[in-house]
């Protein structure tokens, strides 16, 4: 039997694959959710700063693309007489995110650059609720982090495709040497 070009380029495909296979990236969608039980009475010119650690996101491997915030800010209704709210959200890179007067329940945060470094290199994004008027809750906090799942190759799949190329090197060479 002549080992033909053909099985060769056969047998290099299947190598090329296999180590493909082990730097796999899988799309992947993490949340997570801080609930402040009670829920946290934002009283004016108080800042709640807070945490959320993503669970199953391995820093410096997995990577994010962008990431979103909802909150649970409700009026504390405490005044018969009308009296404004102003939230602020605060996170990295944005101390300004985003501000709202009417708070509706449920709100949504924007994303910067500097919290998906964060996120990549830490597995946390530490944030910021401040009252700039008025007093109102918060109730809860969700983190929704889009990114790729990485696999790291493992020291013994790579040794094993080390080992496969070996011994294709010397079924060559047996082969030429016949
Ligand atoms: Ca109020
Ligand atoms: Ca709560």
């Amino acid at each position: 039997m002549k080992l033909t070009k053909k099985k060769w380029t056969a047998a290099a495909a299947l190598i090329a694959a296999g180590l493909a296979s082990t730097a796999n990236a899988v799309p992947m969608e993490w949340t997570d959710t801080v609930d402040f039980n009670p829920d946290r009475l934002v009283t004016a010119l108080d800042s709640v700063v807070y945490t959320h650690t993503v669970e199953g996101f391995t820093p410096g491997v997995d990577t994010v693309d962008s990431y979103s915030l909802t909150f649970n800010l409700y009026d504390d209704k405490d005044s018969s007489i009308y009296e404004p709210e102003a939230a602020l959200f605060s996170q990295p890179g944005a101390l300004l995110d985003t501000l709202w007067f009417n708070l509706s329940g449920t709100e949504t945060g924007g994303w910067t650059l500097a919290g998906a470094w964060q996120l990549e290199n830490s597995g946390s994004l530490t944030v910021a609720i401040t009252s700039l008027l008025g007093d109102f809750y918060l109730g809860g906090s969700t983190l929704t982090v889009h990114g790729e799942k990485n696999s790291v190759p493992e020291p013994g799949t790579l040794a094993l495709f080390g080992a496969a190329l070996v011994g294709f090197g010397l079924m060559r060479r047996r082969r030429e040497s016949v």
